[in-house]
């Protein structure tokens, strides 16, 4: 056990020749039919609407914590005490059974740790150069400076640059609203290559507040996240996550509207998740080789606390899903 998260021997990571594997069957029915599915689907666990504890085979338990102490202790740091909310209980782990190591810890990050969490992540990190855009091998897209701290404060004459001649400068606000897909923290993984770069050297440092972060609840060693920007109606294909060397633990952090996630290991075997703003999903053991997919983020689930995020661009939050998806690249 560390810090409440159950750390098994797991498997190796599978050959990196597979990241070009197609998803297999089971999972590709099941994101289409998700794609246009509610939330509230009965084929949807819901940690909110779990069965009754006496269910004879329950989707999913309770079997372990992380301690109210290590929580309030980590998001302490985290928010450098200032705004920092103190948890009165141990907050409940659950695995999902249908996919042996999954695990999903639901509302474990409190309102102010996901605005602090935000706003590293979009005013501070994506102003670096060095963390890649998906946009960056389209336009030429200048760090926010001089006058403007993020991307978020640039007025909104802005435009970005095409890096083709026949193609058609960026405005700010589409950049903000639509175009921006994802960007990448410390390792900066290639998606076309489907690898991680080998000359470690070059890359920039992962966030330290956002390692000791993860470290403190999760016990892996962030060296690279990708932080996903949706809109209601985007999607993620089915896919898995295998260029890591390391076979620790996949963090991921859901921020912002509502979304479906769906995992799977072996033959025939898969799970649909109503994930919300604050809650983790942990893949570990077979779990963190699983194949996984979002086929719907729901339009008019922000919590209200945070339809209005950021000051520097009131409501943009209102229409967005944003993940923070952590990976150890090796041990
Ligand atoms: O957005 C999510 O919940 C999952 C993201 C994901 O699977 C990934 O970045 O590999």
């Amino acid at each position: 056990m560390q810090n409440g998260v159950k750390m098994k021997t797991p498997p190796k990571p599978p050959p990196i020749s597979y990241a070009h594997h197609a998803p297999p069957a089971h999972i590709r029915a099941l994101h289409k039919a998700h794609q246009k599915s509610a939330l509230t689907a009965p084929t949807v666990l819901d940690f909110e609407n779990l069965p009754p504890n006496s269910s004879s085979s329950p989707p999913a338990i309770a079997t372990s914590t992380i301690s109210a102490s290590i929580a309030s202790a980590a998001f302490s740091a985290f928010c450098d005490g200032a705004d920092a909310t103190s948890v009165e209980s141990d907050i409940l782990i659950y695995k999902v059974a249908s996919v042996p190591g999954l695990e999903v810890i639901p509302n474990l990050f409190p309102p102010s740790v996901q605005k602090t969490l935000l706003r590293k992540l979009l005013l501070r990190d994506l102003s670096d150069p060095r963390h890649k855009t998906n946009l960056h091998a389209h336009y030429n897209l200048p760090p926010p400076s001089p006058g403007a701290r993020s991307y978020f404060e640039l007025p909104p004459e802005t435009t970005f640059r095409a890096l083709s001649t026949d193609g058609r400068d960026l405005p700010i606000d589409r950049m903000l609203d639509k175009k921006l897909r994802w960007v990448t923290l410390g390792g900066q993984y290639d998606w076309s290559l489907k690898k991680y770069p080998v000359d470690s050297s070059s890359l920039p440092k992962f966030p330290r507040d956002i390692r000791e972060l993860v470290g403190s609840l999760f016990g892996i060693t962030a060296q690279a996240a990708i932080v996903n920007i949706y809109s209601p109606g985007d999607t993620l294909a089915p896919h898995r996550d295998i260029s890591e060397a390391s076979s620790a633990s996949l963090v991921s952090v859901s921020l912002g509207c509502e979304a479906l996630f769906i995992a799977g290991v072996g033959e025939g075997e898969g799970v649909v998740v109503r994930v919300r703003s604050g809650d983790a999903v942990v893949m570990s053991g077979e779990a963190r080789w699983a194949w996984h997919s979002v086929p719907t983020v729901a339009a008019r689930t922000c919590p209200e606390w945070l339809q209005e995020w950021p000051e520097e661009r009131r409501c943009w939050m209102m229409g967005k899903r944003v993940n923070l998806n952590v990976r150890q690249m090796w041990d």
